[in-house]
């Protein structure tokens, strides 16, 4: 069975409380819990992991053993040399997942550390895009 770690970053542990014009109404735990489902129905046993410690990133990156890495950093996105470095010494597979479409919002969201080191980017598709992610990874 391979491994799927995703990874969500900073305030993404405040989904379904504030903002549900860009973000949605559902939960982190909601969808952890879909991704746990899907990846069920696709042979990956998942770990889905939340932190708003830019460090703890950076960890969990160097130690997984996973054979891909789902991440929607969040705001780290934008500003993180630590979590590209950390990422472009994964050297497998990485999906970048971003609920809201940032290159329709601020132009500080158009820039991402992440991308240029993913296999593919998904935003704009609310929670349903991690799932989406899941299948690309097939
Ligand atoms: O659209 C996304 O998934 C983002 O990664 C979300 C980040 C934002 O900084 C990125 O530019 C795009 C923000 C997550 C904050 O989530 C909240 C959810 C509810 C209430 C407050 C914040």
């Amino acid at each position: 069975m391979k491994k799927v770690l995703i990874i969500n970053g900073p305030n993404l542990n405040m989904l379904g409380q504030r903002e549900p014009e860009i973000y949605g109404n559902k939960t982190l735990e909601d969808i952890k819990q879909d991704c746990i489902k899907k990846g069920g129905e696709l042979g990956f046993a998942i770990t889905f992991k939340q932190t708003n410690k830019e460090y703890e990133i950076v960890e969990w990156i160097q130690e997984t053993d996973s054979d891909a890495i789902i991440i929607n950093a969040a705001a780290y996105t934008h500003t993180s040399v630590a979590i590209y470095d950390a990422l472009k010494n994964y050297n497998k597979l990485v999906v970048e997942v971003h609920l809201s479409n940032t290159y329709a919002r601020e132009e500080f969201r158009h820039k991402s550390y992440i991308s240029p080191i993913a296999s593919g980017i998904i935003c704009g598709f609310g929670a349903k895009g991690y799932l989406m992610a899941l299948d690309g990874l097939v």
